[in-house]
C-alpha cells in the first residue's frame, strides 16, 4: 500500500480534486492542513507557493493536474483519463477550462462578497488562534482582488460576472442531458475538475438555487 500525504486547505478546489481522485482509485491517504499562519510554510513545499502538493512513498508531486497524472499511471486501475484519443482530448480541454476559467468565479465569489468572504476565513482558520483571522482577513483580502483584476474578471460587475455564470450552468446543463458524465461513459478527470469547482462555489457562494435550479448538474454533481 502505498503512503500518501495530502498538503492541503480543505476549502481548496485544487485540493478537493485531488481528494475526488484518490477516493476514486480507493487509496488511503493522509492529509495535513495550512490554516492561518501555517499558509507561510506552503511556500517550502512547492515552487509556485500553492496547493496540493503530494507525497507519494517519498516522492514530491506539485500541481493537481500533474498529481492526477502520477496517480493513473501508478494506478491504473478505475481510469480517470480516457484511452480514446477524441475523449481524451476533450477531457483535457474541459479540465483546462475548469482549473484556468471557472476556478476564477469561485475566487470572485469569495473575495467579493462578504458573507462567502467570513466563511472562506472561518475555514481556512479553523483549528488555529483567533488572533489570526483578522491578520489573515486583512493580509489575503487584497491579494485575492489583486489577482483577480490582474486575470481580468475582478474588474467586472457582479451581475455581468453572476449572468456569465448563470450561462455556464445552462452549457453544462445541456451537455448532462441524457448523459451521466461529461465525456464518454464513465467518470473522467473533466467530471472531477469542473465538479470541484461547482462543489467550492456551493460551499460558500449565494447561488446555491441557480445552481439546483440546474437541474442536470444538480444530478451529476451528486454523483462526481
Ligand atoms: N494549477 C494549480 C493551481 C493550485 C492553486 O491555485 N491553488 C490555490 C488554492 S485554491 C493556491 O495555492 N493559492 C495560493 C496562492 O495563490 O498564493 C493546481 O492545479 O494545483
Amino acid at each position: 500500500m502505498a503512503d500518501i500525504l495530502l498538503h492541503q486547505w480543505e476549502i481548496s478546489p485544487f485540493c478537493g480534486k485531488v481528494r475526488r481522485i484518490l477516493e476514486h482509485k480507493g487509496l488511503p491517504y493522509r492529509v495535513q492542513n495550512y490554516n492561518g499562519l501555517l499558509a507561510r510554510q506552503v511556500g517550502k513545499l512547492s515552487q509556485a507557493a500553492k496547493l496540493p502538493v503530494l507525497d507519494i512513498d517519498g516522492e514530491r508531486i506539485q500541481d493537481s493536474r500533474r498529481i492526477a497524472a502520477v496517480l493513473e499511471q501508478r494506478f491504473p486501475e478505475r481510469p480517470l483519463i480516457p484511452s480514446d484519443p477524441l475523449e481524451r482530448a476533450r477531457m483535457e480541454t474541459l479540465q483546462d477550462w475548469a482549473d484556468e476559467s471557472l476556478y476564477w468565479y469561485e475566487v470572485y465569489f469569495r473575495a467579493c462578497y462578504d458573507k462567502a468572504w467570513g466563511q472562506l476565513m472561518d475555514a481556512l482558520t479553523d483549528g488555529r488562534p483567533v488572533w489570526e483571522k483578522p491578520l489573515l482577513h486583512a493580509v489575503a483580502r487584497p491579494q485575492f482582488r489583486k489577482q483577480l483584476r490582474a486575470q481580468g474578471i475582478g474588474r467586472l460587475d457582479k451581475a455581468v460576472v453572476e449572468s456569465r455564470f448563470r450561462l455556464l450552468l445552462q452549457s453544462l446543463d445541456i451537455q448532462l442531458t441524457g448523459r451521466s458524465w461529461l465525456v464518454g461513459n464513465h467518470k473522467t478527470l473533466a467530471d472531477i475538475a469542473v465538479a470541484s469547482q461547482l462543489h467550492e462555489i456551493l460551499r460558500t457562494g449565494h447561488l446555491g438555487a441557480e445552481i439546483a435550479a440546474a437541474t442536470e448538474v444538480s444530478r451529476w454533481l451528486q454523483t462526481v
